[in-house]
């Protein structure tokens, strides 16, 4: 972290912000040693943002719909988020994919909440799919975000069971509840200098990490 001891965090959201709120939630209780200094969305209608206005947290909208392409929105993002001086930058369902020189600007310091056990299920519907192709585990995976989409080495795993019975909503309904717990925990690590990821290699401890840590 730069001179001090507070790891400074800009969250980037679309929607609903659950996560969001599950690491304010954290950050209030003392188990995260960190500050939320900015809350960004691509989408101004985007519930998150009340909920960061609700804690007093600075908000900004950078809306992709007035870009031309990928390269000039990200580089307008990345102007944002600078701004704030971040150590970390947090994906909280962040729906844009976004390129390798933004990504590369922020390699080591950026981490993505992905709905699936990856390397199943990259990309959108994870719910769906997992379902559709039968599986009897599913969950939620953090990562650090690399520029080949979902595929960032994965700090922490969270399990879930799929039962015979069971809907999208009702899974996403289980696997939002893991989000909760290991995304500011994950956070917590990171924000303690407990887990970094520099030169191609995750640490945990000082000590590489093979293996994602797997909460079952
Ligand atoms: N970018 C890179 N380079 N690498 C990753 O690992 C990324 C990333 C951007 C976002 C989050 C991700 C997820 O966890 C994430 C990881 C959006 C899409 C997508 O297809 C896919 C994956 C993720 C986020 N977005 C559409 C797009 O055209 C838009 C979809 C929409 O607006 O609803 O950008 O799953
Ligand atoms: C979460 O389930 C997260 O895993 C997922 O979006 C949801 C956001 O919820 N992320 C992605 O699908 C990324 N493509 P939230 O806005 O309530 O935190």
């Amino acid at each position: 972290m730069h001179n001090s001891d507070t790891c400074r965090i800009v969250v980037l959201i679309s929607g609903n912000g659950s996560n969001l709120q599950a690491i304010i939630d954290q950050i209030d209780t003392g188990t995260i040693p960190a500050e939320i200094v900015a809350v960004i969305s691509n989408n101004e209608t985007a519930h998150g943002l009340e909920r960061a206005k609700k804690s007093h947290i600075s908000t900004a909208v950078v809306n992709n719909k007035q870009f031309d392409n990928r390269e000039e929105y990200d580089k307008a993002l990345a102007d944002c988020i600078d701004q704030y001086q971040p150590d970390l930058v947090v994906l909280a369902g962040f729906m844009r994919i976004l390129t390798p020189e933004f990504v590369n600007h922020y390699l080591g310091r950026m981490i993505n909440i992905h709905p699936s056990l990856l390397p199943k299920f990259r990309g959108l519907n994870t719910h769906q799919r997992a379902i559709d192709a039968g599986e009897i585990k599913h969950g939620v995976s953090v990562h650090f975000v690399t520029p080949e989409l979902d595929n960032g080495p994965v700090i922490v795993q969270s399990v879930v069971q799929i039962q015979k019975n069971d809907s999208v909503q009702s899974l996403a309904d289980k696997v939002h509840k893991e989000e909760h717990k290991i995304y500011p925990l994950a956070i917590s690590w990171f924000a303690m200098g407990r887990i970094k990821f520099d030169q191609e290699k995750l640490t945990f401890d000082e000590k590489e990490l093979a293996q994602p840590i797997v909460l079952e």
